[in-house]
C-alpha cells in the first residue's frame, strides 16, 4: 500500500540520496520507479534488498505516479514537470526552475508546511511543490525559529559550501585534484575550471549585472517568500569550500525586539531538526564533517553581535548536509506531508 513513486535524477548525487533517506524513513510506497537520462536507462540498481532497472525518462514515464521527486537539473524539471503534473502527479522539485512562480509552494517541512496546505495525494489533480535551495534550507532550519520569537529585520549570511552542491562529478573532481596536487600534478579542472582542493573560491554560479551570484541572490529572494515577508532585508556572499557534502553559514541576525543569547540557544535546543553544539570552553562547534549524513542542522557560535546595540543582533554558525538535508531529506519530508 502507500503511493506510487517515481524518482527522476536517480543516478545523481541527490537521486541516490533519495534512496538513502526513503529507506531511512520507512516511506510507504506501493511501486517505487527510478528514472534518469538514456545514458543511465537499464542499469540495475539495488534499494531495500531488490534490484530495479533504471529506465529512460519519457512523457509516458508517469502514468500512474502520485508523487514523483525530481532532481535532474532545471531543464529535465521544466520540460517533464508540467507532464508528470498533467498526468495527475504531484512533483516535488529539487530544482529551482519553479521556486520563484507564483503559487508554487517553497517548502520546508519544519518551517512553513502550511505553504502546501490542501495538496495532497488522492486529490485527483497533479501539482508541484518545490524544495529550496540547500543554503537557503540550512540557513532557514536555524534563523527562523529564532524570527518566530523576534522578527528578523536584516540577516548577512556568508556560506561556505561543499562540492556536492554543484553534483557527483563535482565531489569525484575534489577527491581527484587532491590526490594530483599530493602527487605533484596539475590538477584536472574540468567541472570548476581553477584548482578546488587546497583553495576556495566564489560560487560558480553565474554571476549577475548587481555583482551578486544567482546562489547569492537565490537566498535572498528563497527567504522572503518561505517567510512571506517581502521586506526582510537579506544579503549573502557565497563561496565553494574543498569539503565534500556539508555546508557551512555564518548568519547575522539583527532583530526588531531583543533576543538574548540564552535564550536563543534554548530556542535553537528545541526546535525540530536542529542540534545545538556550543562548546566555547573546549571550542567544539559545528563542522561540515560532524554534519554529514545526518538529519540534523547544527548551529553554535550563538553570541551577542557586539556591532549592534542591547540585544538587537546575534551571530551563529550553521552546518548542514547539503544532500541530506539540503536536498533529499527536505524532499522526502514534503512527500511525507502529501500522504
Ligand atoms: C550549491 N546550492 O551548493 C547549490 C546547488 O538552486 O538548487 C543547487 C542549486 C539549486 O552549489
Amino acid at each position: 500500500s502507500g503511493p506510487s513513486v517515481a524518482v527522476v535524477g536517480v543516478t545523481g548525487a541527490v537521486g541516490q540520496e533519495f534512496l538513502s533517506v526513503l529507506s531511512d524513513r520507512g516511506f510507504p510506497y506501493r511501486s517505487l520507479k527510478l528514472l534518469a537520462s538514456k545514458r543511465s536507462a537499464g542499469k540495475s540498481v539495488s534499494f531495500q534488498d531488490r534490484n530495479f532497472t533504471v529506465q529512460e525518462l519519457t512523457a509516458d514515464s508517469f502514468d500512474d505516479v502520485d508523487i514523483a521527486l525530481f532532481s535532474a537539473g532545471g531543464s529535465i524539471s521544466k520540460e517533464f514537470g508540467p507532464i508528470a503534473i498533467e498526468k495527475g502527479a504531484i512533483v516535488v522539485d529539487n530544482s529551482s526552475a519553479f521556486r520563484m512562480v507564483d503559487g508554487v509552494p517553497l517548502v520546508i517541512p519544519e518551517v512553513n508546511p502550511e505553504a502546501m496546505d490542501g495538496i495532497k495525494v488522492g486529490m485527483n489533480k497533479g501539482a508541484l511543490i518545490a524544495n529550496p535551495n540547500c543554503s537557503t534550507i540550512i540557513c532557514l532550519m536555524a534563523a527562523t525559529p529564532l524570527h518566530r520569537h523576534s522578527k528578523v529585520t536584516r540577516m548577512v549570511v556568508s556560506t561556505y559550501q561543499a562540492a556536492s552542491g554543484a553534483g557527483a562529478a563535482a565531489m569525484h573532481e575534489l577527491e581527484l585534484q587532491t590526490r594530483e596536487v599530493l602527487e605533484g600534478k596539475p590538477p584536472t579542472c574540468n567541472i570548476f575550471n581553477q584548482q578546488y582542493a587546497f583553495n576556495l573560491f566564489s560560487h560558480n554560479a553565474p554571476v549577475l549585472e548587481n555583482g551578486y551570484n544567482e546562489e547569492e541572490m537565490k537566498m535572498v529572494k528563497e527567504t522572503r517568500k518561505i517567510w512571506n515577508d517581502m521586506n526582510v532585508k537579506v544579503t549573502a556572499t557565497c563561496i565553494r569550500v574543498p569539503v565534500m557534502r556539508a555546508h557551512a553559514e555564518s548568519v547575522n541576525l539583527q532583530f526588531e525586539k531583543p533576543l538574548d543569547e540564552e535564550t536563543a540557544r534554548e530556542i535553537l535546543k528545541n526546535a525540530p531538526g536542529v542540534v545545538v553544539i556550543d562548546d566555547r570552553a573546549s571550542n567544539h562547534f559545528p563542522t561540515p564533517l560532524e554534519v554529514s549524513n545526518k538529519d540534523d542542522v547544527a548551529v553554535g557560535r550563538i553570541r551577542r553581535d557586539v556591532s549592534q546595540e542591547g540585544n538587537h543582533g546575534l551571530d551563529i554558525f550553521v552546518c548542514g548536509d547539503q544532500v541530506r538535508k539540503g536536498a533529499a531529506l527536505n524532499a522526502v519530508q514534503i512527500a511525507e506531508l502529501l500522504l
